[in-house]
């Protein structure tokens, strides 16, 4: 097994789908979270690839982009489906997830008070619950490809809480299908307890 160690802030942000990946398959690695935005200027930054995190060390190289690092643990972890149809399914939900992703940056980065609020009421009446419907139609069962977890449903668990966290007012439960996606990830052993172990944080 190689030695694995995942470098980013001490919040969830772009490092928490990954930590789940982890989690999930029960696979050791170093959880290694700087202290502050001091120590990534100054310890931290020069010595990444793109100076950006997260970055995933896999022993000794170091490797940079979520999205890579991503589909890397979920192909090594053989939670990115049993064939290659199977992996092209699972990029389509992820792709359509990313729809959602852009619309909370926005959010996120939003300075003005009055400019996030709109942006958080439209993404709640309108921006998310039109992707919510794509993902809605991708979904299998309770599962979204396939016939067991895979990172697909990992990604979307994730998503949610995401979602959760910067739009308020919207639940699952007008997507039957998504919403027992999503309970049943949380409800996994491992998954559940890492939610109940990590380190709190806003983010
Ligand atoms: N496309 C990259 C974006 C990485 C990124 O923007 N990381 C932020 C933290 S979430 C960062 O390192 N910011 C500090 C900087 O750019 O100096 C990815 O998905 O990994």
């Amino acid at each position: 097994m190689p030695q694995y160690k995942l470098i980013y802030f001490n919040s969830k942000g772009r490092a928490e789908l990954p930590r789940l990946l982890f989690a999930y398959a029960d696979v050791e690695y170093e959880d290694f979270r700087f202290a502050n935005r001091e120590e990534f200027l100054e310890k931290i930054k020069p010595n990444m690839p793109t100076g950006r995190v997260p970055v995933l060390e896999i022993d000794g190289k170091l490797y940079p982009e979520s999205g890579a690092i991503f589909r890397y643990l979920a192909t090594e972890f053989k939670l990115y489906g049993k064939d290659n149809v199977e992996a092209l399914q699972i990029d389509g939900v992820v792709e359509t997830m990313n729809d959602i992703l852009q619309v909370l940056t926005k959010i996120f980065y939003e300075n003005d008070e009055a400019k996030k609020a709109e942006l958080q009421k439209k993404a709640a009446a309108e921006d998310i619950p039109v992707v919510l419907s794509l993902l809605e139609k991708l979904a299998g069962g309770d599962v979204f490809v396939g016939d067991s977890i895979t990172a697909a449903d990992i990604a979307f668990f994730r998503t949610m809480e995401v979602v959760l966290s910067i739009v308020t007012g919207l639940t699952l439960d007008n997507y039957p299908k998504l919403k027992s996606i999503n309970d049943k990830v949380a409800k996994e052993p491992k998954i559940a307890a890492w939610l109940a172990k990590r380190p709190e944080t806003p983010n």
